[in-house]
Parts: structure tokens; sequence; C-alpha cells
């Protein structure tokens, strides 16, 4: 069917199954929706797949490459459009014209995608149809109306006041032990954080989820002594992917899921090895899950953080067959009941939307790092979802319209200036972006903290500030005016010979030796790094 609808700037063109209006715009129904606008657009917002995919405004006549390297594409991006030629996103997209308003195309379900073709806009569910908004207008008033209806479809959070968190892993990453985390449970003296959230490093193996033996007194008794100081205990675990080395894969082949031709499903490569997914679909799988999430509860923690939730939504055949993301978010649910209405969740890693309804808090952007951003991974392999600051801000910044769903996760802050190259605006601008999400954490080691920096550590965990957001990245922090423009832009595209040398880096980048290597020579420097701890 063919519908016209009149906006401020013209007559729009719609072409779909059926469509009314309501208070928030139009209601239109249709696994396939196009809308041609009326007059030439500025730029797209494509909104990334899952927490650390882009999301970001971007001219459109900018033309996007393929993110390098693509062995991590299941692991950072919607692996099934990483390759898609016109500007694109996940479940929305939104055009800005020249006087500013904006016209959003979202879609109230999931297994759906949003894409721009010239002067028309085209959204489509990957399986069945469902429902989307169009809405045009002033753009911070058309997300809201947008995250308005996902409401009353998804759900929201509960609204838990979110708990500031000390998190281990942007200090020690994967060398964390007993003795170390005794000691910062020691050394986080009074400083008023809620929660010490033991991170990536304590698992036997991904997939086996028993504490290693870097705890010889369990994990259980780490839990016991966070506690004992009046906090609440986190954990880290990855619960639906496994390494093949794991007992749980060599035990359970049959649980992960596999392509049409039978090959098992990447999730990508980290830790120096591939990653597959489990198929969530599959009932014993749920029931390993649940068992898992109650284990973590009955060893003493109440904040858990999951990660590389992605894997659960992965394209593959499914015991049950489902579209993915539905598939994944019944999943999410399953492991949501098992652990408990009243546990904190954090989910990482995860496919935004199908998330939503279940945690308490998302990760809306790549991981942080001590530096601004790597010339190898922005430049050579245009990647904006490898960690640095840059990326982890501008992703976030862009992600703000999801806050009345769930808290919104923009990573650590860092107030050290030991092993940190950021500078001091680049550490301000991390903070002031923690407090407009209300989301605050550090991994900064109190023992690498001078007074002063214990002292703004301090204040900023204190610091209650009434936020007004100005405009799309602006906010004034009681009277103070903060901007976070200058971490929104991109480096320019390689041409030429450059551009030869970037497709040679990121095929090399794709060589699972690389990788492996790459990860090796990571763990030593890390290694170095934490012997003085
Ligand atoms: C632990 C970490 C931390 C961190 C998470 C997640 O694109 N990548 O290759 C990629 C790897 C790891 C990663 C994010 C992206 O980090 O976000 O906070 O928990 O796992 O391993």
């Amino acid at each position: 069917m063919i519908f016209s609808f009149l906006f401020g700037n013209g007559k729009y063109t719609i072409q779909t199954d059926t469509a009314k209006k309501i208070e928030a715009g139009i209601l239109l129904h249709g696994s396939q929706v196009n809308i041609s606008l009326p007059i030439p657009v500025q730029s797209f917002y494509r909104h990334g797949w899952q927490s650390w995919s882009l999301a970001a405004w971007m001219p459109v006549d900018f033309h996007l490459p393929v993110q390098k390297p693509a062995i991590l594409h299941p692991l950072q991006i919607d692996p099934l459009y990483a390759r898609h030629p016109a500007p694109n996103g996940s479940w929305v997209g939104a055009v800005r014209f020249k006087d500013g308003n904006v016209l959003l195309l979202g879609a109230l379900g999931l297994d759906a995608h949003v894409a721009l073709h010239n002067d028309e806009l085209h959204g489509w569910y990957e399986g069945s149809d469902g429902e989307w908004l169009v809405t045009y207008g002033q753009e911070m008033k058309a997300f809201r109306r947008y995250a308005s209806l996902l409401e009353e479809r998804l759900g929201s959070a509960p609204g838990k006041p979110s708990p500031r968190v000390w998190c281990s892993w942007y200090s020690l990453y994967t060398e964390i032990d007993e003795g170390r985390l005794y000691k910062i449970v020691d050394d986080l003296g009074n400083l008023p954080f809620d929660v010490l959230q033991v991170d990536d490093g304590w698992q036997l193996a991904i997939g086996d989820w028993e504490s290693n033996n870097k705890f010889p007194e369990g994990i259980d008794a780490v839990a016991e002594k966070i506690k004992a100081t009046g906090r609440q205990a986190g954990l880290w675990v990855a619960p639906l992917i496994a390494v093949k080395s794991s007992r749980l894969f060599r035990e359970h082949p049959g649980w992960f899921l596999k392509d049409m031709e039978g090959q098992f499903v990447s999730a990508g490569f980290n830790w120096g090895e591939a990653l597959y997914a489990l198929d969530i679909t599959h009932p014993d799988v749920l029931d390993w899950l649940a068992r898992l999430m109650k284990q973590i509860r009955e060893w003493g923690f109440d904040y858990i953080k999951l990660d590389f939730l992605y894997a659960g939504a992965l394209p593959g055949l499914r015991y049950t067959d489902m579209p993915r993301e539905s598939a994944y978010r019944q999943g999410v649910k399953a492991l949501r009941d098992a652990m408990g209405q009243d546990a904190y969740f954090l989910a990482c890693g995860a496919p935004i939307l199908p998330t939503i309804g279940f945690c308490d808090a998302i990760r809306v952007g790549p991981d942080i790092a001590n530096f601004w951003e790597s010339y190898c991974d922005s430049v050579m392999l245009f990647n904006p979802s490898t960690p640095g600051a840059k990326n982890a801000i501008r992703t976030s910044v862009n992600r703000l319209w999801l806050s009345p769903l769930c808290a919104t996760d923009p990573d650590v802050v860092y107030f050290r200036s030991q092993n940190n190259s950021l500078d001091t605006d680049q550490k301000r601008m991390l903070q002031d972006l923690a407090v407009v999400c209300n989301v605050k954490a550090t991994s900064d080691l109190p023992g690498w903290l001078s007074a002063d920096e214990k002292k703004a550590l301090h204040d900023f965990l204190e610091f209650k500030p009434q936020v007004k957001q100005l405009d799309r990245y602006s906010f004034l922090l009681e009277d103070r005016l903060v901007d976070f423009s200058t971490a929104t832009t991109f480096s320019e595209p390689l041409h030429g010979f450059k551009g030869y040398m970037s497709a040679l880096i990121g095929w090399i980048g794709s060589q699972p030796w690389i990788m492996w290597w790459l990860y090796k020579r990571r763990q030593r420097i890390l290694d170095k790094l934490t012997k003085k701890v």
C-alpha cells in the first residue's frame, strides 16, 4: 500500500502494509517500509547492533569503509551487514535536514534493519513483519518519542540506583589473583564505592566458569571478603561463548550454533583463540545457563556483568527455528529469571534492543583504554569498535537516547596519571560523560593514585549535579558547560597507496596466528606492568 503524509518540510510517500497516525507520529506495520524523502538530507544516524558497534551521525556522502579486521566482525558488529554498501543501522535510522529537523524510522520489534538509499529510507524485518514508528521534528524529541514506544513494547529497567563500581579490568586485565584482589578490598578504604567487580581472569577457561588456580580459596571467598567491607560483590562472565579447548565445548559440541554447511558459527576471536556461540534455544543449554546464574548468586555475587552476549543472536541454524534476536531475547529473559530480579545485571557486548527490559544497565560503547585513539585502529583499519577513549565516548554519547529504558554505561573513567596517556581534558571528558549517564566506575588501583587524584575520585563519586542536555553533544552540569563533540569526529578514509596498505594490514590482522601473537605480546607487556602491583 502507498500512503502520503505531510510533515513540516513536505510530502512523504510511504510504502508498507498499514499506516495510522498516532500522537508520536505514524505507526506502520509491515515486513518492508520504503519512505521517499521530499528534500535532500545532510546526515544519517547509524545505530550499531551491539554495545561495541558504532553509533554516530555521519554526513550522507561519507563512505564508511568495511570495518577491519574481518575476523572480528561477529564480535564487533552485526556480521550480516558488515559489507552493506549503503548507510545502515540496526532497528533505527534517522536523517537530518538542513533546518535541523530529523525524520526517524525505528522498528518497535526485533530482527529489523534500516538503510538509506539516496532519497529513500528503507526498513525491513529479517524474518516476519512488525511495527515501525516514523516520527519527524526536533532531534531529541523524536528519539524520546521512539524510546517511549519501545518502553511500551520491551519494558524498561526497574529504576534501581546505579551502583558506583570498582572494576578490575582496566588496570589488572586478566592478571587478577586472590592476593591482588584482597589487597584492593583493603586499599579502597572509605572511597564511596558500592560494588567491587571482579572482571575477566578468574575462570578456568572461556566456557568453564569455575575459579582457576589463582584463587585457591575459591571465588566465593573473594565475594565474602568484599561483602565484609559493606560493599556488593560483582562478577564478570561471558556465558554465551566458549573456546574449543574448554571442557564445555569438548563435552557438548552439540550445544553450539552451526551454519547451513554444518560448520560451527564463528563468534569472533579473542584471548588468542577462536570463539564459538552457544545455541540458547537448546533446552539443555538453557538449563545449564540457569544453573550457572544461580551458582554465581550462591557464591555471593549480586552484581553480574554478562559479556559477549551478542553470541546468542548470531545468524545460524538453531535447535528451535526462530528469528535470531527473538531467540536471544528468550535466552536473556531466562538468564534474568535465574539470577533473580534483585541482582544488578549489566549487559555488555549485547545487541541493544533485544536486551532492553531485562537488564539494569547496558554498555553503550566500545571499551575505554588509557589512550585517546590508536593510529592503527582508527586510521589504518578504520575500526571504531576497538578500545580507546575517543571510540568509547563517540558511540556512548550517540546512545544517550536509550537512557529512559535502562542505565547507559559508558565504561570506566580514569583518575590516575600513572600508566595513562590520557591528558587532563580527556580524563575530564570521560568523567563528565559518566556523570551525564549517572553510571560511575573506575579501575584505578588505589596505589596508583596521588592524594589529589584520590580526592578527585572521591568528589566524582559523590557528585550528583542537575544535568541538562542543551543539544546533541552539549550539557550543563549545574552551571558548567560540557561538550563531547571533539570525540565524535572521524579520520578520513584512506585512498591510493595508503588505502592498499590499510587493506593489507586488515588482511594480516585477520589471520588467527597474528591475533594469537598480538595477544601473547599484550600479555607479556601486562605481566611486566602488573608485576609491581
Ligand atoms: C574482558 C573484557 C572487559 C570489557 C568488555 C570486554 O573487540 N574486541 O575484540 C573486544 C574484546 C574485549 C572486549 C571488548 C571488545 O572487552 O567490554 O569491559 O570485561 O571484555 O575480557
